[in-house]
């Protein structure tokens, strides 16, 4: 423990040269909590009353600066004191206050810096009000005091956004005083403090600050733009108004406008949605293999395979500093696969998410394209990411059991394929797991890591563990037929076939989705994807397809068109030369048509929220069957999927979240009417009922899983 009697217990009080030290100890990362808050208050009136200290310096002990507010207690009655209050009496100090900040100074936090009279930053530190993120705005100050400081245009791109900003952008932006060199906060505070009272500064309150006039077109402009990417988020489009009212209205006015619409976007769904997926991300970590094993090390992996998937892990591991060896079948094809990682790395210099040096360097060094499997005789792990065929992946494992080391781990990127049989084709099936990436592979965030039944415990966390390096979500599946996500997805889209033949056209069935705040509807997402890749699964399964499956031709008759989508310029939607936006295809009606004509189905009209309405049950009920078979561990792994691999949007919480939302009853009596047309498909999930039936929720067992 640093020196200093305790205010309360998470803060501390001591006296340096003259100078209040106030330190935040409030592991693992100093959220505000109401104890805290409470510190903070009783620390300031401490500072007034204290003779001896004529400057104050507020930092936070541990690996940040404060985090944010408490995120735990949203949700619940809010206790005093309330953080405004708190802020407010910081900035109305007699004597300067100095913020000396580290880590991340992330919302509350920041805000509670911009309360003080002065702040000075670690070069390695960060900053940002990410409020919006989870369906909030900056409620203590934040949108009125950071226009005072870096005007109207960075407070809307930092609050509209939640980016975060390193130490020097926030420099330049004067959201902070000073840059300071070295890896201590307290040290830099101390320093700061001591230049300010050898300058005899005194207290300089950012909320005294005049912020001008306002612009109002600056304003429609943002609201425009804002309101296209938010895409049915409020929060961002929310705070533009508390950001605005920092120009209408004196501060004193402005922050009672900005807690009016901090409080109402507390009430929100959406901010309930959020905060769940907030949570869920962090929470999918806790595995039971967790406490159990150790990860294996990781330095050098192979990849086998250099198409799209294949560059697109290359570009990922080599990004979280890993060394890649990557195997393609002759010497063209390397050098193909090489000039495809090449190009993945230069659009992320291009994109200022990496250096010229960096990117020469990892080339240099950490990268090879190779044809001989010997490469590999030395590396952590392998990855496959051939094309999805058995024969093929068994041959690849043939291949790579012979050459790796023992302890390597042998791991298979397929999407659907068993990988208890991949594994059982080696003379190491616990060395063997699926990772499941989703494409393209250095920008998804998704990692479905799949656990077969002989795969030992510490490949399963060794894959956690990549996940983390690659700066991705690992969610753990079982193995089945598409896991977690593919198994979904083949269920909502039957869905979404089965109303098209019935009579909705696929242009609506899309348009339903994205008003829902998909940011593409299932049939556009099949014509990127390309729908030859579908085509090739139903054969491989329709041998042993139920008979009682109803199936859906029409995809069918456009891949035997040879409409794949838009790398062929057609599939449900016509591409124009170079388009990435389709357009309706009367074409496509007509085939739709055809398709109807010869089952003799009378077609009938779907509005918007039947669409919806059948698509989310289908996707539900699969989803139950998916916990209820422990394929996924809990409802919020399912949720982390949908959220981070298919587009769900993230402020409806993922499909559990929303269907405790709607209520599993409701979701229960439409599956109920929809299994009188067709039970095969639609009978209720066992664990849907149940919960339905004594009044459970999927959170329920989120909690008690
Ligand atoms: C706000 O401030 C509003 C103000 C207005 C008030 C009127 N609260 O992410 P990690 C937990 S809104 C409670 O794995 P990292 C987290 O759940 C808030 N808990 O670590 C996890 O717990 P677990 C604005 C929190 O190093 C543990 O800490 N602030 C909070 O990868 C470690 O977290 C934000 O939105 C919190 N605020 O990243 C910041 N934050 O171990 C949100 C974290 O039991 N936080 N935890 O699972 C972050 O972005 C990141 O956590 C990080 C650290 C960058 C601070």
């Amino acid at each position: 423990m640093l020196g200093g009697s305790p205010v309360t217990e998470p803060v501390r009080y001591s006296v340096e040269d003259g100078i209040a030290l106030i330190a935040v100890d409030n592991p693992p990362v100093n959220a505000l909590s109401q104890a805290v808050r409470a510190g903070l208050d009783a620390a300031i009136a401490r500072f007034a009353e204290d003779g001896e200290a004529r400057i104050a310096v507020i930092y936070g002990v541990g690996r940040t600066f404060i985090a944010g507010a408490d995120i735990r207690e949203f949700g619940k009655p809010m206790a005093e004191p309330f953080l405004p209050d708190v802020i407010n009496r910081i900035e109305a100090s007699e004597k300067p206050v100095v913020a000396a900040l580290h880590g991340t100074a992330l919302g509350g936090g920041l805000e509670v810096a911009l309360g003080c009279h002065y702040r000075v930053i670690l070069a390695s530190g960060r900053v940002g009000l990410p409020e919006v993120t989870l369906g909030i705005l900056p409620g203590a100050g934040g949108t009125q005091r950071l226009p005072r400081l870096s005007g109207a245009e960075a407070a809307l791109d930092l609050i509209t956004s939640g980016r975060q900003v390193g130490a020097q952008e926030a420099d330049w932006l004067n959201i902070v005083d000073y840059v300071a060199e070295g890896e201590d906060a307290r040290a830099a505070g101390l320093e700061f403090a001591r230049r300010l009272l050898v300058e005899e500064c005194r207290a300089r309150r950012t909320g005294e600050i005049d912020p001008g006039t306002k612009d109002a077109e600056l304003f429609t402009s943002w609201r425009e733009t804002v309101s296209r990417r938010a895409r049915g988020q409020l929060s961002p489009v929310v705070a533009i108004d508390a950001i605005e009212a920092a120009y209408d209205l004196p501060l004193a006015d402005g922050l009672v406008r900005e807690r009016s619409l901090f409080t109402e976007l507390m009430g929100s769904d959406q901010r309930a949605g959020l905060i769940h997926a907030f949570f869920a991300e962090r929470a999918v970590a806790k595995i039971p293999e967790a406490g159990t094993a150790t990860p294996r090390d990781l330095a050098r992996i192979g990849i086998i395979g250099g198409g799209t998937m294949g560059s697109g892990i290359a570009v990922a591991a080599l990004a979280g500093g890993l060394t890649v060896t990557l195997i393609e079948r002759d010497a063209d094809s390397a050098e193909r696969a090489r000039s495809l990682v090449e190009k993945l790395l230069n659009d992320g210099v291009r994109r200022g998410k990496m250096s010229e040096a960096r990117r020469d360097a990892l080339l240099a060094d950490a990268f090879a394209a190779v044809t001989d499997y010997e490469a590999l005789a030395s590396a952590d792990l392998v990855i496959e990411a051939v094309f999805e065929d058995m024969a093929v992946k068994k041959e690849v494992f043939a291949r790579l059991d012979a050459v790796c080391r023992p302890g390597a781990i042998l791991a298979t990127n397929t999407s659907y394929l068993d990988v208890d049989e991949i594994a059982a084709s080696t003379s190491r099936p616990a060395d063997v797991i699926g990772f499941h990436f989703f494409s393209p592979a250095h920008v998804m965030r998704l990692l479905e890591v799949v656990v077969g039944d002989k795969t030992s415990a510490d490949v399963v966390v060794t894959g956690f563990a990549l996940a983390k390096k690659l700066k991705k979500i690992a969610v753990r599946a079982g193995v089945c037929d598409g896991f977690i996500g593919n198994r979904l997805l083949n269920a909502y889209r039957k869905a979404a076939d089965y109303m098209v033949e019935d009579g909705a056209s696929p242009y609506e069935i899309d348009a339903a989705l994205v008003a829902f705040g998909f940011p593409m509807g299932p049939f556009a997402v099949s014509d990127l994807a390309g729908l030859d890749i579908a085509w090739a699964g139903r054969k491989r399964r329709a041998a042993t397809r139920d008979p009682r499956e109803r199936v859906v031709g029409v995809a069918d008759r456009l891949c035997e068109r040879g409409w794949f989508g838009q790398k062929t310029g057609r599939g449900y939607y016509l591409y124009e030369e170079g388009a990435r936006r389709g357009k309706p295809d009367p074409e496509v009606e007509a085939i739709i048509a055809a398709e109807r004509t010869e089952k003799g189905i009378v077609p009938r009209s779907f509005d918007s929220e039947e669409i919806l309405r059948r698509y989310m049950a289908a996707m539900i009920n699969e989803a139950a069957k998916i916990v209820e078979e422990g394929i996924a561990l809990r409802p919020l792994d399912v949720d982390v999927t949908m959220l981070s691999g298919y587009g769900f949007p993230r402020w409806r919480g993922g499909p559990m979240h929303y269907a405790d939302k709607v209520g599993l009853d409701t979701i229960l009596a439409d599956l109920r009417s929809f299994a009188e047309e067709d039970p095969y498909f639609w009978t209720p999930a066992r664990l849907l009922v149940d919960l339905a039936e004594r009044g459970g929720t999927f959170a329920d067992l989120n909690k008690s899983a």
